[in-house]
């Protein structure tokens, strides 16, 4: 198995701390973004999709989604679950992992793309070479405002968002949190939930 990776970067750091909390270490190249590597016909040829993450494993074939990559790994190496322990908990994990991702990282992802002129003409990750629409920046601050209030309100009383114990949905959340840092959207301070739940996940991941 070889992994392409690019650890600073949210969606790699969502496995990278997956495979830590597992205790797995796999051989990694490193793409680098800032230097565009992912967009070089080497890379491409291995991704055509120009990502990272992307797993290729010992039969040729690749995964190129966290969460696939993570359950495919989850079920190679079930002890320390991650991703639930019961049938309801791992939908739940997924149910999370599916919300925190289309609302809350792709409402940051909107922001720093539509609005950095690092990314002109590269608004979405991937092959297409599509414009910016500066609107999406004031959407994206609108969405990740409500993703704040959702989140501190799911949080009540518990630890973690599923079960009684750290889980890939807590990791999606807490890298997303600090990806919000990236467009300077701080958690409100009255959300007391959800900044007591950055330092509990960040004490055993960091
Ligand atoms: N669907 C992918 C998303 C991966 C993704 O968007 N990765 C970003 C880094 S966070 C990337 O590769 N960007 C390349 C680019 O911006 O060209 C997943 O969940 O793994």
């Amino acid at each position: 198995m070889h992994l392409y990776n690019y650890d600073p970067a949210p969606n790699p750091q969502r496995l990278v701390y997956f495979m830590k909390l597992k205790g797995l270490e796999l051989p990694t190249t490193q793409i680098d973004l800032g230097a565009l590597e992912q967009l070089k016909p080497e890379y491409q040829a291995i991704n055509a999709s120009g990502t990272v993450p992307c797993l290729v494993i010992d039969s040729g074939e690749q995964l190129t989604e966290v969460i696939a990559i993570c359950q495919y790994l989850e079920l190679l190496h079930p002890d320390t679950p991650l991703m639930g322990a019961t049938a309801l908990e791992k939908a739940q994990v997924l149910e999370w992992d599916h919300k925190i991702f289309t609302t809350l990282l792709s409402a940051v992802a909107d922001m720093l793309r539509n609005g950095n002129p690092a990314f002109e003409g590269r608004a979405l990750p991937g092959p297409l070479n599509l414009a910016q629409i500066p609107a999406l920046v004031e959407r994206g601050q609108v969405r990740i405002q409500h993703c704040w209030d959702v989140l501190n309100t799911a949080l009540e009383g518990k630890d973690f968002l599923v079960g009684n114990s750290v889980t890939l949905a807590d990791i999606d959340l807490y890298v997303a949190m600090n990806f919000a840092g990236w467009v300077r959207e701080r958690v409100p301070e009255t959300a007391s939930n959800l900044l007591a739940f950055r330092d509990r996940v960040k004490a055993l991941l960091d």
